[in-house]
This record gives C-alpha cells, sequence and structure tokens, in this order.
C-alpha cells in the first residue's frame, strides 16, 4: 500500500479526441501526481478538425458526481472547464457551496472560463456568460481566461500590459480572490506574458513564445497544473508559476495528431522507459 496522492476534481466536458477537457485535465493531474476525480457536464464529439457536437449531461447526474467523491474521497482542490449552459452553472455553484469548495472555504477553486474551442466552435450558450460572472467568480480562488474570455466577460479588449491591467481590475470586480489575464493571445508581442493579480499585487509572468501551432488543450492545461498545485498545498502565486512552467514545455512538446490542430503534450514529465 502507498500513502494517498493528495486529489483534484475536475467539472468540465469531454473532449473525444483525447487532448482537451477532461481528457487533458487528467493526464496534467497524473502527470503532475495528483490523484484526478471528474464531473462531467457535457459530452463533445471532436477530433483535431474542431467540435461536431455535444450533449449536455443531466443537471442531476453534474451534482450528484461532485457530491459522490467529495463526501468519500475527499477534494484538495477544484477547477471548471467547459460548463456548457446557465443550468449547469446554477446547479454546480450551489452545490460547491454545499460540498466547501471555493476561495470562501478550505479547498481552492480555478475556473477556465470556457467559451469556444480553438477552432471557435461555441461550448458555452451565450446566456451562460452572466452566470459565470455573478456565480462562478464570485466563488473562485482563481479564474484563468485568454484575451477572447476577458472580452466576453469584461467587454475590455487587451491589446498591450496596459490594458491586460485594466481587464485585470475589471475582473476582480466581480468577485474572485486572484486573476490571470494570459497574454498568449498577443501574437505581436515576441514573448507571452501573462498578469496574475489579488488587486494588490500585480505580478507580470513572462515566458517564451514557441511557434507550435498545435496548441490544443493549452487552457485547460495550464487551469489543471495550477490545480495540481494547489492541491499540494502552493499558494497561488507559486501553484503560477510552476503552472506556466508546466504548460511551456508542454507547448513545446507538442504533436501533430489527426489533420488539424493537435495537442500539446504533458509527457515530457513522465518516464517513457519500461
Ligand atoms: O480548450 C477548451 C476546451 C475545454 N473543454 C472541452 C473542449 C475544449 C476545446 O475544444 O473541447 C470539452
Amino acid at each position: 500500500m502507498s500513502a494517498t496522492p493528495k486529489t483534484a476534481l475536475t467539472i468540465a466536458g469531454s473532449d473525444s479526441g483525447g487532448g482537451a477537457g477532461i481528457q487533458a485535465d487528467l493526464r496534467t493531474f497524473f502527470a503532475c501526481g495528483v490523484h484526478g476525480m471528474t464531473a462531467i457536464t457535457a459530452v463533445t464529439v471532436q477530433n483535431s478538425l474542431g467540435v461536431q457536437g455535444f450533449s449536455e449531461v443531466p443537471v442531476d447526474v453534474v451534482t450528484a458526481q461532485i457530491r459522490a467523491v467529495a463526501g468519500d474521497m475527499g477534494v484538495d482542490a477544484a477547477k471548471t472547464g467547459m460548463l456548457a449552459t446557465a443550468e449547469i452553472i446554477h446547479a454546480v455553484a450551489e452545490t460547491l457551496d454545499e460540498v466547501h469548495i471555493g476561495r470562501h472555504h478550505e479547498t481552492p477553486f480555478v475556473v477556465d472560463p470556457v467559451a469556444a474551442s480553438m477552432h471557435g466552435d461555441p461550448l458555452l450558450r451565450e446566456e451562460a456568460l452572466e452566470a459565470i460572472r455573478t456565480e462562478l467568480l464570485p466563488r473562485a480562488t482563481l479564474v484563468t481566461p485568454n484575451l477572447d474570455e476577458v472580452r466576453l466577460l469584461t467587454g475590455v479588449a487587451v491589446t498591450d500590459t496596459g490594458s491586460q491591467r485594466e481587464a485585470a481590475d475589471a475582473l476582480l470586480e466581480f468577485g474572485s480572490q486572484w486573476v490571470l489575464v494570459k497574454g498568449g493571445h498577443m501574437y505581436d508581442n515576441p514573448e507571452c506574458v501573462d498578469l496574475l493579480s489579488d488587486g494588490v499585487q500585480y505580478v507580470e509572468l513572462k515566458g517564451p513564445r514557441h511557434d507550435v501551432e498545435h496548441t490544443h488543450g493549452g487552457g485547460d492545461t495550464l487551469a489543471s497544473a495550477i490545480t495540481a498545485s494547489l492541491a499540494k498545498d502552493l499558494g497561488v502565486p507559486d501553484a503560477v508559476s510552476a503552472g506556466k512552467r508546466f504548460i511551456e514545455r508542454s507547448v513545446a512538446e507538442a504533436y501533430p495528431l489527426g489533420e488539424g490542430i493537435g495537442p500539446v503534450s504533458p509527457f515530457w514529465r513522465l518516464d517513457h522507459e519500461a
């Protein structure tokens, strides 16, 4: 018998192609040495060319998954990804309170406000954005939007580090403890500069920009790596730094798969020798 590892729960959608969503989260949790648990919100039909469709999981099954694992196995940190509808978001928010997950409880909670796939396929109903603002962000320890998600949530169009700071302040208004405004989509910046803030500290995290087209699952992998570090009791700034190192390497080692966009790879963290 071995010691029980820390545990992390992802509340997200399934990607049949295995590169994003629940599958990205689980492989990242594994590579980071935490036990991954899942509450599946939706099942997408997709491959490297895009999302062909999805079906939502009934809302009582989503919340029952959260209650089942939280009540028996315990959750050291949790994250959300694709939540699909306002109804699912309402129910998840209520259930997180019930099982004491979120910034006002002991268990840290990361919100990755997934709105669309890289191909632009919608993964969230439009009316659900308001539920993310009012129900999820006030409960979040950290929210990790990319620039499209920042614009949808706040209306701020980020073009440089000045507007990135404005966006961070606008996001903090919704009540999350920390925000990470990811700068990877500022393509004219030769570096990837992310801004982490709790309204007091403003920390610029700089990293290399890799010339890689296969970045499917990148946002999910970053949020999961941060969640894994939070599960291991790191504070938010240290967990975000560790997550950024993890995603940089995973992007550098992304691989082609299928005719379209291949996934980022957490394999570098594992020992492949038989
Ligand atoms: O990367 C965002 C994302 C999250 N969750 C699911 C996805 C995607 C992108 O395609 O399919 C299920």
